[in-house]
């Protein structure tokens, strides 16, 4: 197994809300659209533009009016988030045809694993381009493609070539590629790191290989310094990772890349949600106390606690108490690198519980929810996204 030649998709689509628009309306296609709010809307920002706007200038996160001062002839539409959730879960529904490991990392974006799909589907290079190509004749939308031995240079691979773009970083050659690359399109190096890499005389991936651990340990920290030593030579840095404590279950993802967007963030929380519940179930524990853990771009880390009254015994009543606790921690204005949940104190038996009006309602749910969770753990291919995805959007 251990020389198994691993494969990453990394799919990302093209100006996806704008180009569900030109899709829903033939008139747009060919046409700047900008989609966010009116250009009367004073507060609204550019969600997306069609790669028609982006040629004057107009980008995601912009104010609505300066992208109007740019581009006045702009087709200025407001979202429809029910539109592009649904047309998400269709893409997503094409790429678990190809593999069972599908990692939706944002409402456009999916890791895709094709490690030994071979035989089914052939080489890597042809499985990108059929995915390509079986998007496009089903939603008639076009999705940039990463190839690459890992996830976090497949990230990068997709945004190469894009729109409509394929690229193949080949194995043996990872190191190379990222020499190559400029700073700022090193996933992980945010504007605040890129500023001080700069304070410190450092401005290309290569000025960064040639310094030893130690010299970066004493600049950066030992966190950022681990990251930049392994990330310029082509080395997977962390990806995904589990641990477990004494006492304590938690369970965090550490992004390939920064975050921003809430949604991506919520999702990963109710997957993580989902593993630590299995595993205190597993254990037959019990647990008041719900810990959520952030990392920020810059790696300075936050975390936070609450103690609920009583035991905790749905998945429901967790997530809902995690993704508050997130709201009230979480700093919007930085990427975020690290999303940790956690149980504390967990006790073995169920003592001093009160009975309550809604606690044999619980105890139910429960019931189901372990059947589910079973059943899940026999059927990974069955992912809470999807349900979450139907339910909510
Ligand atoms: P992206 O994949 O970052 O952007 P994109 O698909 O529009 O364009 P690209 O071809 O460069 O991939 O984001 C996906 C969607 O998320 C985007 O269509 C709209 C939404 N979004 C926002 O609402 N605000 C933002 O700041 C960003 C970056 C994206
Ligand atoms: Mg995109």
């Amino acid at each position: 197994m251990s020389n198994l030649q691993h494969w990453f998709l990394h799919v990302d689509l093209d100006a996806f809300f704008a180009s569900v628009e030109q899709l829903d309306h033939p008139e747009y296609k060919g046409k700047p659209v900008i989609v966010g709010g009116k250009p009367e809307d004073k507060r609204s920002v550019v969600s997306t533009a069609s790669y028609e706007a982006r040629k004057f200038g107009v980008h995601s996160a912009m104010p609505t009016f300066q992208a109007y001062k740019l581009c006045p002839q702009g087709i200025f539409v407001h979202g429809r988030m029910e539109r592009y959730a649904e047309i998400s879960y269709q893409i997503m529904t094409i790429f678990k045809e190809y593999s069972p490991d599908v990692m939706q990392m944002s409402i456009d974006e999916a890791f895709i694993d094709i490690t030994g799909t071979e035989k089914l589907f052939g080489p890597p290079e042809e499985t990108a381009l059929k995915i390509k190509k079986h998007v496009k004749e089903s939603t008639g939308l076009t999705v940039s493609v990463g190839l690459a031995p890992t996830k976090y240079l497949a990230k990068i691979a997709s945004d190469m070539s894009k729109p409509d773009g394929f690229y193949f970083i080949k194995p043996g050659t990872e190191q190379a590629f990222m020499l190559n690359l400029p700073l700022k399109k090193v996933f992980g190096i945010g504007t605040k790191t890129l500023e001080n890499l700069n304070k410190h005389g450092f401005f290309t991936t290569r000025d960064i290989y040639e310094k030893n651990l130690d010299i970066l340990q004493f600049l950066f920290g030992t966190n950022m310094a681990n990251f930049l030593y392994n990330t310029v030579r082509g080395i997977e840095v962390e990806t995904f990772s589990r641990k477990t404590k004494s006492h304590s279950i938690s369970s965090e993802t550490t992004f390939p890349y920064d975050v921003f967007d809430i949604y991506t963030l919520e999702t990963t929380l109710l997957e993580l949600c989902h593993s630590v519940y299995f595993r205190l179930l597993q254990e037959n524990g019990f647990a008041k106390t719900v810990m959520v853990k952030i990392r920020y771009e810059d790696f300075t880390t936050v975390s936070i606690q609450e103690k609920n009254d009583r035991n905790i015994l749905t998945i429901d009543t967790f997530y809902a108490i995690a993704k508050k606790l997130l709201e009230k921690k979480y700093d919007e204005k930085q990427g975020v690198r690290l999303l940790g949940v956690g149980f504390e104190n967990i006790t073995k038996e169920e003592k001093d519980v009160q009975l309550e009006l809604f606690e044999d309602e619980n105890v139910k749910k429960q019931a189901v929810e372990k059947a589910i969770l079973k059943l899940e753990k026999k059927h990974p291919e069955i992912k809470i996204q999807k349900a979450r995805l139907l339910k909510n959007k």
